[in-house]
Parts: C-alpha cells; structure tokens; sequence
C-alpha cells in the first residue's frame, strides 16, 4: 500500500493497535521535552510511577517560562527540576539556553522520530520531519518511563505548497492563511502533511513556524518531509549524522487535500482575540499601534531576528510604540550579537528581553488599557497578554517591524527592497548550557521548595454523579480560560491547593468559591472546549475542586486526555440541542455511570427542569479503565500491583 509520512513514521514506531484512521495505537516515543510550568509537574508524576531512569533515547527538561523571579516558587521549581534531571537521567536546558523548541529544533530534534512534550507547540520539531506531539504532563512522565503514547490514528490531510512565497510575505502568514481557511476547530482529528513543489523553497525555520503555529488549527501535529533544506539546517547545527531522507510514497492518500499557490500569498494578520479571526493585513491598514513583540516560539529564529534588524536599521521606534525584542535561544542570541545586528535593534530603540516565552505567556509586558499590541507569537486569546480586556493582533515578524517604524498596522511590501537573508552555513555551536545527567543519578538529592506539593489523588469512579452546574460556557474555551497563566498565577504551577484558587476567574471570579462551597459538580460547554495549552492544570485544578463530569458538544485532543488522566468524566451532547436543556443553578444527576461507559452511551437527568439528555463518550476501553479507577496514576499503580 502506498503509505504518505504520517503513516510511514507511525508504522514505524507502533507498539499496540492497528495503524487505522480512528483507531486507538500505542507508539514508541523516542524523545521527550519538558518545560518548567507542567515540568514540575510531569516530573513529580514521574517520581510517583518510580522508575529510576528515563528509558527514552533522550529527554530534555527546559526552563523557558516562568524566567520572573518575583519571589522563591519560579526558582524553586528551576532547582527541582535541575535535580530531577539529574536523578532521573534527563538533559537539563538551564534558564537563558531559550525556549524550549527553538532549542530542541536546533540541538535534538531527529527527522523520522517520535516526540512527546508537555507543551502543546511541541509540534514545532515537525518542521524537521518528526512526529512531534504536545500532551498532558503525565502522558509525558509515562513516555519518559518508556510506556507506549497512545492515540487514536488522525487522519491525514495534504497541504500542497507551490510557487514560492513573494518578498515579505513569510511562513508565518501561511500558517495564519490555514487558519483562516480552517478555524481553530479545523484540524481537530487530523495531522497535517504538508507537500509539494513549495515545499524546498522554505528553511527549516519557516517550516517550524508552521508546525508550531498548526497547534492553534487543534491538529494533532504537523509534518514536513525531511529534504536537502533539511540537511542544510542540520550540517549548520553540526548534526548532519542525524539526517536521513523522508518522503511519502508517490501516490500516497490522504483523507484531504488542500491547495496553497505561496506565489498568491499575501502579508496576513490574526485580529483579538481568537488566531482563526484572519485577514490581509492590507485590510485593516493604519490602525494605530502601541506595543510590538518580537519573539515566542513561533518566530524568534535568527532568520527571524536578522530580518527585523535589518527593517530597523538606521530607523527609530514609533514614539507611540514600546517594542520588544526577545532571541528564542542563546544561539540566537549570540548570533545577532556576533554579526552586530543585535546593535541595529537596540540603536533603533527595542528593549530586548531574555531567551525565554516571557510576554507570550504575559510573564511581562502586558499591555497598556485599549492599546493595540502586535505579536509575533501564536495565541491572542483573550487576557493572554495580562491585560483584560485586550486587543492582540498575530503577524509576521516582517509586519511587526513594519509597525514598529510607523506607529500603524502597515503591509510590509510598503517598506521598498526587501532585506535578503540567508539560513548560515554555520551556526554557532556552544551547549554549555544544557546540562548532560550522571550515568548513574540514583545518588542524586532531588531538592523541593515548600511550594512543591504532591499531585492530588482520585477516588474511583462511583456508579452515580450528582450535583450542580457550577458554570456553562460557550464554543472554543480555552485552557486559558479554564486555567489563566501570567506572572501572578505560573508561580503556583506546582502548587495545587493554591492554584484551584484561580479556575475560571477571567470568565466568573466567583468561580473557585462557588465550586467549593456545592462540594464540586459540573460544567457545561460548547465546542471545542479546553482548545489551546497542554497544561494539566485546567484538568487537576478543577479536579481538585471537585469537579465530576464535563459535558460538551465537543472537545479539544489534549484537554480531553488531560480529564481522563485526572478522571474527571468528559462527555459531549448526543445531539448538541441538548446544551440547550441544561442551565447554570440546576441540579443534574447521571445514574448506571459504570455501564453507560462501557457502552460508551448515558442519560443525564436535569432535576431541577426534569429533562433527560442523551450524552455519548469518544473513551477508548482503555480511557474507561482509567476514568474507573480514578485516573491515570491509580491505574497505573493498579496495574503494576
Ligand atoms: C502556552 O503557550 O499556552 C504554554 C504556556 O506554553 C502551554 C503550556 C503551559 O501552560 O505551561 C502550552 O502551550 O501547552
Ligand atoms: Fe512559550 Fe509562548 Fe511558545 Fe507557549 S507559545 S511555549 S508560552 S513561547
């Protein structure tokens, strides 16, 4: 049969299951990443499964998110972590090496190998033909323990590339031209494949921009082949050895194709406060702008930043405007230091900002009232950027620059010639910040602050629910609605007594005390609900807070793995009228749970209204044991007794 990429890597690595569209497999994970927000988690979570070492080809823990040391919690966690890695035999990425997966692209990252990270955008290393995967903390902690990572087989869509892009047009504004054909909701279900006569006309760099930024489209990843732009970028890291050739087979099929002519391409942008709500950027021309960020994971690469310092060159920030500028990795940053373009961008009045996600996760410079920001990042959800209400606009870096210079959204083909940059022949090869473990770290002391605090149990699944709706909500809720992020609340990342205190309050603050004082209970929501961040806390939070079911008409992939790790039961609407018979107040009950599940069917009571609801669940067998037995880690010590 003819296989395409995803086929041909996931055959590769399959463990259990059969490699069929819908079907539940088990694959190898060969690599893993963490980083510090679920990181303390994952390993805390590994510590509790007790196995001495990684049994992975390499696993790589990173501190690239809460780099704000206010008080002792952040660098609390950085100092568990060290001495985790060291322990368990996991390469340790210090704070200022850089976000996680710009590194992991340039130093790790294995064309044809499957990757697992606690970060949704660990799709990124897709750019260099991996299977990269974002997951939950505890699917990590299991592949870092050499346990399979199950999924339910995607299916494949095609995104033929051709022509080539036009002078300041950049990756970014493909990704954010399939957003706006797709939606955020589009690619839930499905790994994009991306082919074609375009393809070899893009660096590994734009490539991972793309991969990245697909995360927002829900898709279960992206991959691109692995070519001689391919090898280009990884004779530059000094990895040629880890290049090998990936393609699909000549007539390969897939569930869909789409079409994308780069020549047609145009400068795009995402307008507040969703990535799908995409327009040309020529559309919404001279809106005044006062706060640029360069950076993020999705376009801090040298190409990246050697473009915009040469847009700034010679010029002056708009007065209007406070622009920042932050280098994805140490590499990068050396690099723009070396070759004097770091110097174009801070004679033109940029504030740079240390290697690290910072203002993306509002770890930093939120936003002035009403101000218009423009990101080079990936998510502009609502009061993402610390400021609420906000107004976050997504573009390319090239657009960023454009407005940096004249204070407006401007279309960057205004600017005239456009600066010719070229991938290096050479990168700057320099990992003395990433910390290679012991052969041996069984003598290694793990060091915990008092902000460290064990991850909470579940008792098994009882036959019967009962209780309130605490809250219903509506379509494409995010985990960052469910469970904030930003200098105040990451701090508590390890802490889940403290951080419950904040579920839900951007969308009701009264929220967390309400859940308490009815002794937990329901939520109701839309579609797509838990879209956006792989971070386990919006699933162990409100766990902690007693909450038993969720119910919606449909659910974003990681969060719905992430409830059933924490067993609270995810169910979506048989007929999504069904949202409409249900009210926040009233009192709803599920009887036969146990059986309902096995048969994957069961009816919901409204007590207040007297209405029955029909709900169904897409659990797996396996996922019913789980959600049983109280969650992922009860199950697995279950199984090992
Ligand atoms: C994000 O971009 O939202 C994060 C912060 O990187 C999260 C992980 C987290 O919440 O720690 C993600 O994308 O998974
Ligand atoms: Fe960090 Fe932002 Fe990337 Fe998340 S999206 S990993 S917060 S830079």
């Amino acid at each position: 049969m003819k296989q395409n990429l995803v086929q041909k890597i996931l055959e590769d690595h399959l463990i259990d299951g059969k490699c069929e569209t819908g079907e539940e497999i088990g694959i190898r994970i060969d690599q893993t990443l963490t980083q510090d927000a679920t990181g303390t988690m994952a390993f805390l979570q590994f510590e509790a499964i007790g196995i001495d070492r990684v049994r992975t080809k390499r696993s790589v823990s990173y501190i690239d998110h809460n780099m704000l040391q206010t008080s002792f919690e952040n660098p609390d966690d950085h100092r568990y972590l060290q001495s985790a890695a060291a322990r368990f035999g996991v390469y340790f990425s210090r704070p200022g090496n850089g976000i996680c997966h710009q590194v992991h692209l340039e130093r790790f990252a294995v064309p044809g190998a499957t990757l697992t990270g606690s970060d949704s955008h660990t799709p990124t290393a897709g750019g260099m033909g991996m299977i990269a995967m974002g997951a939950g903390g505890l699917d990590v902690a299991v592949a870092m323990g050499g346990g399979a990572y199950y999924l339910k087989v995607p299916k494949v869509m095609r995104v033929n590339l051709t022509g080539q892009l036009q002078p300041w047009v950049a990756g970014k504004d493909i990704i954010l031209e399939m957003l706006r054909r797709l939606t955020v909701k589009g690619g839930v279900g499905w790994i994009v494949e991306y082919g074609g006569s375009g393809v070899g006309t893009l660096t590994v760099p734009e490539r991972a921009t793309i991969t990245n930024m697909g995360a927002e489209l829900g898709a279960t990843t992206s991959l691109f082949p692995s070519d001689e732009q391919t090898r280009r970028f990884l004779i530059a890291q000094d990895r040629e050895s880890d290049w090998r050739e990936l393609k699909p087979d000549g007539d390969a099929e897939y569930e869909e194709t789409i079409e994308i002519d780069l020549s047609e391409l145009e400068p795009m942008i995402a307008q507040p406060s969703m990535p799908d709500r995409v327009v040309k950027v020529s559309e919404i021309e001279g809106l005044p702008v006062h706060q640029v960020c360069v950076g993020s994971c999705t376009n801090s690469s040298y190409m990246d930043l050697t473009r915009v310092a040469a847009i700034l060159k010679g010029k002056t920030i708009h007065p209007r405007v406070s622009m920042t500028l932050g280098p994805g990795s140490k590499q990068v940053f050396q690099m723009i230091s070396q070759e004097g373009t770091l110097s174009d961008i801070i004679a033109a009045g940029a504030r740079i900002i240390e290697s690290g996600c910072g203002p993306c996760i509002g770890m930093g410079q939120a936003p002035p009232t009403g101000a218009v920001t423009l990101r080079t990042f990936n998510r502009n959800f609502a009061g993402r950027t610390g400021t609420s209400p906000d107004r976050s606009y997504l573009c390319s870096p090239e657009t960023a620059a454009a407005a940096a210079l004249t204070g407006e959204i401007t279309d960057p083909r205004k600017l005239g010639e456009y600066p010719s940059v070229k991938l290096p022949e050479k990168f700057i090869i320099n990992d003395n910040m990433i910390v290679v473990p012991p052969e041996d770290g069984r003598d290694v002391e793990i060091i915990r602050g008092p902000n460290i605090k064990p991850v909470p149990a579940k008792d098994p699944l009882p036959d019967v629910l009962e209780g309130e709706l605490l809250l219903k909500v509506e379509d494409d809720i995010t985990t960052d609605h469910i469970m904030p992020a930003g200098a105040k609340i990451l701090p508590l990342r390890s802490n889940i007594p403290a951080i419950s205190e904040h579920v839900f309050v951007r969308v009701d603050e009264t929220f967390p005390t309400r859940a308490k004082a009815a002794g937990g209970g329901f939520i109701v929501g839309g579609l797509n609900y838990g879209q956006g961040s792989s971070r386990e806390h919006a699933a162990l939070a409100p766990m902690y807070l007693g909450i038993k079911a969720v119910i919606v008409k449909s659910f974003a992939r990681i969060h719905f793995s992430n409830l059933v790790n924490f067993g609270i039961v995810p169910l979506e609407f048989a007929d999504t009228a069904g949202y409409n018979k249900l009210n926040q107040g009233d009192n709803l009950k599920i009887t036969n749970l146990l059986k309902g599940l096995d048969e994957g069917k069961v009816i919901l009571t409204n007590e207040t209204t007297g209405s029955k609801v029909d709900l169904v669940t897409a659990l797996s067998a396996r996922q019913v044991e789980i959600i049983k037995a109280g969650g992922m880690l009860a199950y697995t010590k279950g199984k090992n007794q």
